[in-house]
């Protein structure tokens, strides 16, 4: 099999990170994306011993980057004793195959690199069908064009040496995709037919989202008394965890626990964890959770992407709370920072503050949770909302690196 299409080790070692910045006004958003990106590099074990930005106002076709840029990278890596290039960007196939030739080194997006943290940390049979299918379905168009680039070139002859036996694999890739997607779309239709069990019992669900590491899964456990697993490593939680508490003398919920958000997230993540994701769509009500110690400009990010995100999912905007954590690490003017980023999202949200490790707040929150179900019984939901511009501070899009078709003769002079 050619070098560059055998599957890729278990990632270690160094690694340098790359973005082409593609909004020039931009110049501190992106710094935002970027210490991201290093924290889930870093989750993984990796040391990011480098940093390569370019701005352009497109990709270029071939690299995404310029070739000048893939010849720093080249010699950066040499230096630095580098095996992994991880971009924000998300690349296509063929700029994947180009870098990885370009810079001697392997060559990751920051949606190989979500599946990546996912696939270490799954246990359950479900979520790692979804990994593997999302895999696959971003790794098959790069074995197609890597093979068929080998075997035009290199061939001897018409159809010899090893291309036989590569043409049976991507069929059995193929094959393999459809068993997966037929296996998730059984569990799909279990996973509603329990969802209306669940209704029919008569509890209202709470559902616990927000981005990783907002302290999801601890405040699950604070408000229900369980011991799920808690870590500052990302997506400890991949599979929706569930449990009743009573919040008033006649009320009791179901609390769901769910996989965490990032910002960025792919669409095809959406689609590939929607089963995860069916449980904060069918909520009665969704508190979105934040890290108060995230700085102003991460939560605002966090707050745009958030609600947007719920929106994609199918949420009403009715149906959200919004609830602030780590109030035991707050800065003083913590309140402060919530009320003005919140007067930016033009909604009128409840919210309030709490601390899982601390357990402080939990009574207030269990309060608003109790008036929200009351004010529901009261108020059909409205359908969702546009999001309002001042939350949108750069388009994702225009980082997805998938040029303009008319881009495609371009590259750097
Ligand atoms: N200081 C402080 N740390 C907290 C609090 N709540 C959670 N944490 C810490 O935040 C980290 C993440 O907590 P989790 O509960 O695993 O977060 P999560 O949102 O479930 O994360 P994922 O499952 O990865 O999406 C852990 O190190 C927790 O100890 C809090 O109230 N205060
Ligand atoms: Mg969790």
């Amino acid at each position: 099999m050619p070098e560059e299409i055998r599957p890729r080790e278990a990632m270690k070692g160094r690694a340098i990170i790359c973005m082409l910045k593609t909004n020039i006004h931009d110049h501190k958003v992106y710094r935002v994306r970027l210490d991201e990106l290093k924290a889930l590099i870093q989750a993984l074990g990796i040391d990011v011993v480098g940093e390569v930005v370019q701005t352009r106002f497109r990709p270029f076709e071939r690299y995404c980057i310029g070739k000048g840029k893939v010849g720093e990278i080249n010699k950066l890596a040499k230096k630095r004793d580098v095996q992994l290039v991880v971009f924000y960007n998300l690349l296509k196939s063929s700029q994947k195959l180009n870098l990885i030739q370009g810079t001697g080194c392997d060559v990751i997006d920051r949606y190989e690199l979500t599946l990546e943290i996912f696939d270490q940390m799954a246990s359950d049979n479900l979520s790692k069908l979804q990994i593997e299918s999302a895999k696959l379905d971003k790794l098959a168009p790069f074995y197609k064009l890597a093979a068929n680039i080998h075997f035009t070139h290199d061939r001897p002859f018409f159809h010899s040496g090893g291309e036989y036996g590569f043409r049976g694999q991507l069929r059995e890739i193929s094959r393999r995709q459809a068993d997966i997607r037929e296996e998730i779309n059984g569990l799909m239709v279990e996973k509603k037919r329990q969802i209306v069990n669940r209704h029919k019992l008569g509890y209202p669900t709470i559902c616990i989202a927000g981005f990783y590491n907002a302290g999801k899964t601890s405040l699950f456990n604070a408000l229900t008394g369980e011991r799920k697993p808690v870590s500052n490593i990302p997506f400890t939680t991949l599979s929706s965890k569930y449990q009743k508490r009573y919040i008033d003398s006649e009320t009791t919920v179901l609390f769901i626990d769910t996989i965490g958000f990032v910002l960025d997230l792919d669409h095809r993540l959406i689609k590939s964890f929607q089963i995860n994701f069916e449980d904060i769509r069918s909520a009665d009500i969704v508190i979105l959770l934040f890290e108060i110690t995230d700085p102003p400009l991460t939560l605002k990010l966090k707050l745009g992407e958030g609600i947007s995100l719920l929106r994609d999912i199918g949420v009403s905007i009715d149906r959200v709370m919004f609830v602030f954590n780590k109030i035991d690490k707050a800065p003083p003017d913590a309140e402060a920072i919530i009320e003005e980023q919140l007067s930016l999202t033009h909604y009128d949200i409840p919210w309030t503050t709490v601390s899982a490790n601390q357990r402080t707040n939990l009574k207030e929150l269990l309060d608003l949770i109790a008036w929200k179900l009351q004010e529901l019984k009261n108020k059909p939901p409205t359908p969702a909302e546009p999001i309002p511009p001042t939350l949108v501070v750069e388009d994702p899009e225009k980082i997805t690196g998938d040029p303009d078709p008319e881009d495609e003769s371009e590259e750097e002079t």
